[in-house]
Formats: structure tokens, sequence, C-alpha cells
């Protein structure tokens, strides 16, 4: 059995099954894992729905999938919210006829998926309070460290120590594919947001094999 993970799809449907293909991904002898933020901003998200649908796919929340299951939740309880953002319109126009199967889905996932090898994130964590001190927010949105509240600066795993478990997270599209490695040469900290929505790659890793299998998107970007 191979472990595959694989970045942020961000609705980009084509491109994640071309990246299964690409990686021999066999859904009776893999394990598929996600991180997250999979289905807003991109053209094909109802496919990305049905693909998983498809395999047994485990995944940690992004902050996009978390503001799409509050979004749904208020549709569920017959109060949907308002919306300015034309994104997030087509999204839930997109994503609503699903919302059966999607809602309940959605609301079960974790934050983290702790393995004995590797522990999966969708932003990162605290690199000063660890696993245990990290919270919601930081799980679902943490780029800089110390915090900037942008875009810019040193990131979180620039602080990591190389001698903790491996973390794959994804989530940091400016920062693209991070690979950081002990003096042994073992991975320490892999990054696999390289933005395919926005016209660049998906990107995997395959633990197993310590490798990374990319595809390249098929859009321009949005
Ligand atoms: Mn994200």
């Amino acid at each position: 059995m191979r472990t595959i993970i694989v970045g942020d799809i961000h609705g980009c449907g084509a491109e994640f099954e071309d990246l299964l293909d690409v990686a021999g991904y066999d859904s009776n002898e893999d394990r598929l894992l996600l991180t997250g933020d999979i289905l807003s901003k991109g053209p094909d998200p109802i496919r990305v729905w049905e693909r998983i649908g498809q395999t047994r796919t485990e995944m940690v929340l992004g902050n996009h999938d978390d503001r799409l299951l509050t979004h749904l939740r208020g549709i569920a309880d017959g109060q949907p919210r308002k919306l300015k953002n034309q994104d997030h319109v087509r999204l839930l126009k997109l994503v609503t006829p699903v919302i059966e199967g999607l809602l309940p889905w959605l609301g079960g996932i974790p934050l983290f998926i702790s393995d004995p090898k590797f522990l999966l994130v969708h932003a990162g964590i605290n690199p000063s309070k660890g696993l245990e001190g990290t919270s919601r927010d930081e799980f679902l949105a943490i780029r800089t460290w110390p915090p900037t509240g942008g875009i810019e600066g040193p990131r979180w795993h620039d602080s990591l120590s190389p001698d903790s478990r491996l973390i794959i997270f994804g989530h940091d599209a400016p920062g693209g594919l991070v690979e950081k490695r002990r003096p042994d040469g073992s991975p320490y900290a892999i990054g696999l947001d390289t933005g395919c929505v926005y016209g660049n790659q998906l990107s995997a890793y395959i633990l197993e094999e310590d490798r990374f299998v990319q595809v390249e998107s098929r859009s321009a970007g949005t």
C-alpha cells in the first residue's frame, strides 16, 4: 500500500484526475489523502466531489472548506447567508444540488490527521506551541511566523525543528512547493499547494517512494 497526498485542488477536477492517473493511483491498493481546499475558486468542483465519492479519500479541513461548510449549514437550516463575492455565489449554486452528501461529509472532516509516519494539516501548526497548542484558525490559515497578517514574511515551517515528525500541508500557493530535509535526507516538511487554480501545477507526494508527482493546470488560471 502506498500513501498519496494531494495538494489544494480548488475545483480543478480534470487536473485531479490527471494527477491520480500519473501517480498510478489504485483505490484498492493506495491510501489517498488531501490537504483541503478542494472545491472553491476553480472550474469544476462537482467533478472533484464525484471523484472523491468514488475513492476512499481522507482529508483535512481548509479555510475555504470551512467557509463553504458555514454557508451550507445556513442553507440546510433555511437561513442562507447573504453573499457578495461572486465566486462564492457560483460555488454554492454548483454544490447545492449535492448538499445531502456533501454537508455531512464536510462536517466530519478533521483539522489534522495524525499518523505515526506523518502529520497532515491544511495550513500548518503553531511552531512554538506544537500540535497540541495550535488554534483552529492556525490549522486553517497560518502562513507566516512570527505572524505578519499578510503573505510576505518567513513561514511557520522555517521555525520547525528538523527533529519533528514529517508534517505535510497545503494552503500556501505563494510559497510554492516546500521540501525540507534533515541531514540524512529524510523529509520533515512538505508543502503541496503549487497553485493549480492560478495556472500552475497540481502536486502530490507519495510517502513510501519519497517522490513528488505533478501535472500542469489545464487553464491559464482564474
Ligand atoms: Mn487554504
